[in-house]
């Protein structure tokens, strides 16, 4: 990790610059799909599933029975682990439930609003040699608990158009209502438009790649809700003298080990301190798997040290990391003072992959800065808030009069007209004000 001793501010914005991506030809791609499969479904489907994942599928939806295959092969204490965040997550997720608000604005005015369930819901889950099929429960838990109707989920099949058993396993657990074998850009599309066999959604939820990522935005233009807009993990640790380095240093490697284009960055008030992760960096990342990817994403990523808590949280407010571990002699100045996190994991005992897998927490995650203004995926991103008022024959009385005073300055004579009407029936002068 290269060192950076107390950065000067003008050098911030092009120290904390995510690793770019190039987004660059693939739109062409994104839309010669999204409209062949406008027009022509399933066919189309088929013909981008040979291309893009090798394997040529007459019949693409997951079966009752190759559900219970693949439940029977998932190990039982996988199973028994996969239950326990399962139940975590939805401890937390219903906890977020709220009550409905009701307030009566005038005498007779009363205005309230609640949430109702996005009825249709895709998710898509990437495949690749690793299938995260901790993300089925961190979307499919909040779906059903929100009430979603159809809950869609799509991921890619492999060579021998199969997906993993462990999606499949927590995808019935998690009362997904479909399973379809389509992944990348065609997954979206699908979604977007449906076919035969790709139900229609009104939002889609997950990660994926770079073609996942443009193709869930084109989806945008076609009146469908996305949850964000994903990029590769991130981390940013804040640690002093009081952290333990090697905890620092797996912290560090565990989003590092995602991908070459994860992003991981250390902040430190002690340079000896940061000489000590770097060491830890080195020793644990001989013994990883993915020891190649992850050494190049720590290649790229730095290790700043500053002078106080005040210059580490404004840095780190303008950085606006997807997870911010903290482990400092004082962590609530931290946690009472941060601006932009997607989530936060406090002291020593707090990894990062608790969140990621079992904690309860969400682990669907705004990257990129994007946590300056989005949140990551809540109870609500599965529902809308509607709005709903009665007004009685005291109240339209008593608001009428303002109402057509507004329209007919805005000269909307039938805006006011429904007033009048009303005010006429009941016959009674209009009050003031
Ligand atoms: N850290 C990833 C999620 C994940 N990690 C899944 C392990 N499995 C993005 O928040
Ligand atoms: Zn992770």
């Amino acid at each position: 990790m290269k060192l950076h001793i107390n950065p000067d501010k003008s050098t911030w914005s092009a120290l904390l610059k995510r690793p770019t991506q190039t987004i660059g030809d693939i739109e062409e791609t994104v839309k010669t799909v999204f409209n062949d499969i406008k027009t022509n479904g399933d066919s189309a489907v088929e013909k981008y599933t040979s291309k893009f994942d090798g394997v040529t599928l007459k019949n693409n939806i997951v079966s009752k029975e190759e559900i219970i295959e693949a439940a029977n092969n998932v190990d039982e204490n996988l199973k028994t682990a996969i239950q326990l965040a399962k139940s975590n997550i939805e401890t937390f997720h219903s906890a977020q439930k709220t009550d409905r608000v009701e307030v009566e604005t005038m005498s007779g005015v009363a205005c309230w609003q609640e949430k109702r369930p996005i009825q249709k819901v895709g998710l898509y889950i990437p495949g690749g040699t690793a299938p995260l099929f901790s993300t089925v429960l961190m979307l499919a838990v909040p779906a059903q608990i929100a009430g979603c109707k159809d809950i869609v989920l799509c991921s890619p099949p492999n060579k021998q158009g199969k997906i993993a058993n462990e999606i499949l396993y927590a995808a019935q657990l998690c009362g997904v209502t479909k399973i379809v074998k389509v992944g990348g850009i065609q997954a979206i599309a699908g979604l977007t438009f449906g076919t035969e066999t790709i139900p229609q959604v009104y939002k889609i939820f997950g990660p994926g790649n770079q073609f996942v990522t443009v193709a869930k935005q084109l989806a945008t233009q076609f009146g469908v809700a996305i949850d964000m807009p994903a990029g590769p993990s991130e981390l940013l640790v804040m640690a002093d003298d009081s952290a333990n380095a090697a905890f620092v240093a797996s912290d560090l490697l565990s989003q590092a080990e995602h991908g070459a284009d994860s992003q991981v960055i250390l902040v430190t008030t002690s340079k000896e301190f940061s000489e000590k992760v770097n060491a830890e960096v080195e020793s644990q990342l001989e013994a990883l798997p993915r020891k190649d990817m992850a050494q190049i994403s720590i290649s790229n990523s730095k290790s700043i040290v500053v002078n106080d808590f005040e210059t580490a949280l404004e840095l780190i407010d303008t950085y606006g990391p997807e997870h911010f571990i903290v482990a400092t002699e004082n962590d609530d100045f931290f946690v009472e003072n941060i601006s932009n996190a997607g989530s936060v994991f406090i002291g020593n005992y707090t990894p990062e992959s608790a969140g990621d897998y079992a904690s309860g927490t969400n682990h669907t995650l705004p990257t990129n800065g994007f946590s300056k203004a989005y949140s990551g995926v809540n109870l609500d991103s599965f529902q809308k808030s509607m709005t709903f008022q009665k007004i009685s024959k005291e109240g339209i009385q008593n608001i009428g009069k303002a109402i057509e005073l507004m329209a007919e300055a805005e000269g909307l004579q039938a805006h006011k007209n429904a007033v009048t009407l009303r005010l006429n029936d009941l016959q009674i002068p209009a009050k003031a004000g």
